[in-house]
């Protein structure tokens, strides 16, 4: 899906054209892949446009950042702050998202980032569906990659690293050039860890099962967060659990988490039908709540939405 243009990014503090939001090649980010993100969404509400979970989200980037020893030269107040401000400059609206990236700019050349200077800047633009339309509602097609999730000792997995997504990036391809949606990654001992930029969950005998992110060095994920509260308020029990891929093909159903990706049910895995192929009905309540609750539709959920 190609990036359409806003107006400003948000960089280090003052709103620049989206033309002229540009960095210098010898950047240390570029070349060595020390930074960190967050992908973040806004929605139309009853009450205007609301970004979903912004506290999380921000605090999740500094935590990223304590990790790869970055000190970022804004508070955690400041940067919700800057992607209020970004959301409203660009006159966004439904289903906007918001990338805001911590990098190491230009001055020092050398694997040691502790020297560079650090930016941070925040865009946001409008963005579909991530998996498609398609997948979303009918189901992704999934392939287990034949590349593993980080070791523990190799990569943070819990830091949203920019270098870090080269390993997404690989399972990404080898899925999409094979015909599939999405890959599902293995952690190194051999157990579903997540997806190249989602968790997962599976339904079994009605329990709602997802990887534990520390143990299967997967993301904690935010949009999984929210989803365990609306399963465990619409009724249903939530467990962490290691899993291995052939938990998968047995599920009576299985959908991934994402802020990009949003809720998005499984089809299948590695050309099995999970279930009977159809998003199921646990799936699709879900699916349903977590929309509403975005969209303050759900008075329940109130307290995830900031407003712009
Ligand atoms: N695991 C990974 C590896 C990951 O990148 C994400 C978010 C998640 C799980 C789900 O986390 P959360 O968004 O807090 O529920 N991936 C972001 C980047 C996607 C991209 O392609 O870029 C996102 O969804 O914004």
């Amino acid at each position: 899906m190609p990036i359409t243009p806003t107006k400003k990014i948000w960089m280090d503090g003052t709103l620049v054209d989206w033309e002229m939001a540009t960095t210098h090649v010898l950047s240390h980010t570029l070349h060595y892949g020390t930074g960190a993100f967050e992908g973040v969404r806004a929605y139309k509400t009853p009450n205007g446009v609301a970004v979903f979970r912004l506290r999380e989200h921000m605090d999740r980037l500094l935590r990223s950042c304590k990790i790869l020893m970055i000190d970022v030269p804004f508070t955690l107040d400041q940067l919700c702050d800057a992607v209020v401000e970004t959301v409203r400059v660009n006159e966004l609206t439904e289903g906007c998202y918001i990338r805001p990236l911590v990098y190491l700019g230009y001055g020092e050349m050398g694997v040691n980032p502790l020297l560079a200077p650090t930016n941070v800047i925040i865009a946001a633009w409008p963005w579909g569906a991530y998996l498609g339309d398609d997948a979303a509602e009918n189901g992704a097609r999934m392939k287990i990659s034949s590349w593993s999730r980080h070791h523990p000792n190799s990569m943070p997995t819990a830091s949203k690293t920019v270098g870090g997504y080269v390993n997404s990036s690989l399972a990404k391809v080898e899925a999409v050039k094979a015909g599939y949606d999405e890959a599902i990654m293995l952690g190194p001992d051999g157990r579903i860890s997540e997806c190249t930029g989602e968790n997962l969950f599976i339904v079994r005998d009605g329990l709602l099962i997802s990887p534990p992110p520390s143990e299967a060095g997967a993301l904690r994920g935010i949009t999984q967060s929210s989803v365990v509260k609306i399963a465990n308020d619409l009724g249903h029990q939530v467990s962490f659990e290691a899993m291995r891929r052939d938990d998968l093909y047995l599920a009576d159903e299985a959908f991934l988490t994402g802020t990009a990706a949003e809720v998005v049910p499984i089809g299948s895995v590695d050309d099995r039908m999970v279930g009977s192929g159809k998003p199921g009905p646990i799936t699709k309540e879900i699916q349903l709540t977590y929309f509403q609750a975005v969209r303050g539709l759900r008075p329940a959920y109130e307290s995830w939405l900031t407003k712009v």
